[in-house]
């Protein structure tokens, strides 16, 4: 087969397939004003039409510009899911019989380029551009024009970077009528395929003339980018609304802001060394060369804004996430400073790790392991966000919607992608590990995972705002619910096999992995199809959904998490249909810790930090003390009944240098359960905000009680382990609810104290 017509003939039918259920929705569509749409009427309508084509290219107005720029970030996203498929499609089977290596080579590179640079950011750009201003009070962005040609920039840079696809099919088709030798440079043109890293010196010697073209595409799109940052820094800080002070800046606009200063300082550095690139091809500068500066150099520029650009593409997801879940938990934010920091910390940090991609190529070993410490740091500010996630959710009203399905299955993938990544950032994994398809499961839980995760959270979130209608709601949490499966399943596989040692970017590979290999492919197939149905309801939806009819379609203003932009939305909804705002029955704060002093553990209390600090500890202690009794009895059945193993207790001696006797062991026992633990408790009680403490006993205790199972482990099995397993727990669950259930008592009593019982 040939490739490139493949590719072609499958964009032809995908965006055929896009035009048809557009018409055939648009045929049935029911005008707002109860008439419908004949499709003669719509033929007549040609000249409208041709004004609407005006309009979009010249508009200006950045919800226009928005929607451009998300039509555009999908379209690239088709084409380099496209190439996707086509590469899993090649590694069904261990021989390259599908397509050749050098197409399997070309794919790689056209996909990782295709989805990074004209795929997520453009679609972040959109969201940025529809909803900041909304989300910031402002009128529109600080440069509309400017907004508008740094969209314009992207159109022709895609095309260059891919131009290969459309010189070689039209070389192929020409041939046919010319003979080669007048068309030889057509002929000559293929899809490049040295690897999105663009490396040196192979960058500089492979004779493809594509390559120069795909360097003069990136080089706009970097254009396209630092103008679209210039633009968003400029409207945050000049352009805020009146009341939009730095303290009630908005999470989402918080990152974007972030995301633009990053790209600032990271995107000139790209487009300087594409220039030293090109110069190097075309005009015999040697700055890559192994009589210059050297292949390394290369690697060092294109790093220095590469890694910065992995947190440029994930930024806004995360804003995204800490925007939406709290929607659907009916929580704020849980340490909004907390995210907001973390987020500034990342934006340094992030031009600090760059040679972690260079681990194996022989930097200087004292550098190589200031990096290494560095990117191990980079981990806990997005871990702090991973936590206030949870902590959010925690305790909170779950709406099991579309959006809340892929915020909960984003951080979950968050999760998995980040912490392969804190492994690969030390040394040694990383040299065995470097080139393998853990790499790729890594990173693809992220760029897979959680980045269009929020975008299509972020697309079903706003769709009421954006064409006030509903999408499917149905077909959009199978939709949400396949891409969540489809993604893990392919990626946690890649995960496995690199771990086994398989080598990245070849198509040909040892047999025993075709099993792993097709179930990567058959999770990639899933995730395409969901991406189909996700397309399919946003275009069907926009003329044939249900019309929203309240000023609040989802239910915001109860926990008073009715922001901006849906203010916006309910005057326009005012204005243009006379609808009468909705006004929710019962109202209630979207509590968040700070508000929940009666519950908190510092209930009522009155006095310095120290007393606090002092009356919880002895509320702890009293409580660990019950606590550690009850759990002497699950512990002492368990003896008697021969699964626990009394004798285990009494090595608690060795540990801290006394006498290993039981009676020394069940004193430290006694001691240990009224201090350490009761003490971790209150850290813990106090993180999770939840309301109440009993529950929270018991997960701490069935948390702990893991440790315990280990730690007095003494080799029973079958029955026996049973038996010790749930005794453990039931032990442990006796602790944790004595624990909880005193504290409670105690804290009850001492708010009567103060208030009077009141
Ligand atoms: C269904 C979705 C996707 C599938 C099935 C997929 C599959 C693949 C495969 C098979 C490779 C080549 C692995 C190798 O042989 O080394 C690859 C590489 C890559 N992918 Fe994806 N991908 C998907 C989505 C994405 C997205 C959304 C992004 C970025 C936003 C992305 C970025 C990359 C990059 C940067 C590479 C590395 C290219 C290189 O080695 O030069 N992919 N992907
Ligand atoms: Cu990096």
């Amino acid at each position: 087969m040939n490739p490139v017509v493949v590719e072609l003939v499958a964009l032809c039918v995908l965006f055929a397939g896009v035009a048809a259920v557009w018409w055939r929705a648009r045929g049935r569509g029911v005008l707002s004003d109860g008439g419908t749409v004949q499709r003669d009427a719509v033929i007549s309508e040609f000249s409208r039409l041709q004004n609407e084509a005006v309009r979009w290219l010249t508009t200006t107005d950045h919800k226009d510009v928005g929607l451009l720029y998300i039509a555009f970030g999908t379209v690239a996203g088709l084409w380099g899911g496209v190439d996707a498929m086509m590469m899993r499609t090649e590694l069904l089977t261990p021989a390259a019989d599908i397509w050749t290596p050098e197409t399997y080579n070309a794919l790689f590179t056209t996909h990782g380029l295709t989805m990074l640079i004209f795929f997520v950011a453009p679609v972040f750009f959109g969201i940025g551009n529809y909803f900041l201003p909304l989300l910031l009070g402002a009128d529109d962005m600080a440069f509309p024009r400017v907004n508008a040609i740094g969209f314009w920039l992207l159109p022709p840079a895609l095309l260059f970077a891919r131009a290969g696809l459309f010189i070689q099919v039209g070389g192929q088709v020409l041939n046919t009528f010319v003979e080669a030798d007048a068309i030889r440079f057509l002929l000559t043109v293929r899809e490049v395929g040295v690897g999105w890293t663009l490396y040196a010196p192979l960058s500089i010697q492979s004779p493809n003339p594509q390559l120069d073209l795909l360097l003069l595409g990136l080089h706009l799109s970097g254009i396209a980018t630092t103008v679209g940052a210039i633009n968003f820094i400029a409207t945050v800080f000049y352009e805020r609304g009146e009341g939009v002070t730095w303290a009630e800046l908005d999470i989402f606009s918080w990152n974007m802001l972030v995301t633009s200063g990053i790209a600032l300082f990271a995107f000139p550095l790209l487009g300087s060394a594409i220039i030293m690139l090109l110069l190097d091809r075309n005009f015999g500068t040697t700055f890559f060369t192994a009589d210059g500066g050297g292949a390394i150099l290369w690697q060092h520029l294109f790093w220095f804004w590469g890694h910065p650009e992995v947190y440029i593409l994930f930024l806004p997801a995360t804003g995204l996430m800490s925007l939406i879940l709290p929607k659907f938990v009916g929580r704020k934010l849980f340490g909004f400073r907390a995210v907001v920091y973390s987020t500034l910390g990342l934006s340094v940090l992030s031009f600090g790790v760059w040679a972690h991609h260079m681990f194996t190529t022989g930097v200087d070993p004292r550098i190589r392991a200031s990096f290494m410490a560095v990117s191990i740091a980079i981990a806990v500010p997005s871990a702090i966000k991973v936590f206030n996630w949870l902590t959010t959710m925690w305790d909170g009203d779950i709406r099991m919607t579309a959006p809340l399905i892929l915020c909960a299955g984003g951080i979950g993938t968050f999760i998995i992608g980040g912490v392969t990544g804190v492994f690969l950032a030390v040394i040694p994994i990383d040299i065995l590990y470097h080139g393998t398809y853990y790499v790729v499961g890594h990173f693809h839980l992220i760029v897979v995972g959680i980045i269009p995760f929020m975008m299509i959270a972020a697309s079903y979130y706003w769709y009421p705002l954006i064409t006030g209608r509903w999408y499917d709601r149905r077909l959009a949490r199978f939709q949400a619910i396949l891409l969540v499966f489809g993604g893990t399943v392919a990626f946690m596989t890649l995960l496995v096999i690199g771990g086994l040692g398989l080598p990245r970017r070849q198509a040909i590979y040892p047999a025993e992995y075709q099993l792993a290999q097709q179930i990567a492919t058959v999770g990639s197939y899933v995730v395409g199809i969901s991406a189909l149905l996700w397309l399919y309801n946003m275009l069907a939806s926009y003329w044939t959904g249900d019309q929203v009819e309240t000023t609040d379609p989802w239910d915001l203003k109860r926990t008073n998490q009715f922001t901006n932009e849906w203010q916006w939305f309910e005057s326009r909804m005012v204005d243009k249909y006379d609808v009468t705002p909705h006004e929710p029955e019962t109202t209630r704060p979207s509590y968040a810790p700070e508000a929940e002093a009666t519950s908190s553990l510092t209930a009522g209390a009155v006095g310095s930090t120290w007393q606090v600090v002092a009356s919880n500890a002895s509320f702890a202690a009293i409580g660990g003390f019950v606590g550690t009794l009850l759990m002497a009895g699950g512990l002492g059945t368990a003896a008697l009944v021969g699964v626990f193993d009394l004798a285990a207790l009494a090595e608690l001696g060795e540990l801290v240098g006394l006498p290993q006797t039981p009676a020394v062991g069940a004193a430290l026992f006694l001691a240990g359960g009224t201090v350490t633990w009761p003490l971790l408790f209150l850290a813990f009680s106090d993180y999770l905000p939840g309301r109440l403490l009993f529950e929270t006993g018991l997960v701490f205790a069935t948390i702990i009680s893991s440790g315990f199972l280990i730690a007095f482990y003494s080799g029973q099995s079958g029955l026996a382990l049973v038996g010790y397993v749930g005794f453990v727990l039931v032990a442990h669950w006796a602790y944790g609810i004595g624990l909880a259930v005193t504290f409670q008592f105690l804290q009850a009593k001492r708010r009567e104290r103060f208030w009077g019982g009141g």
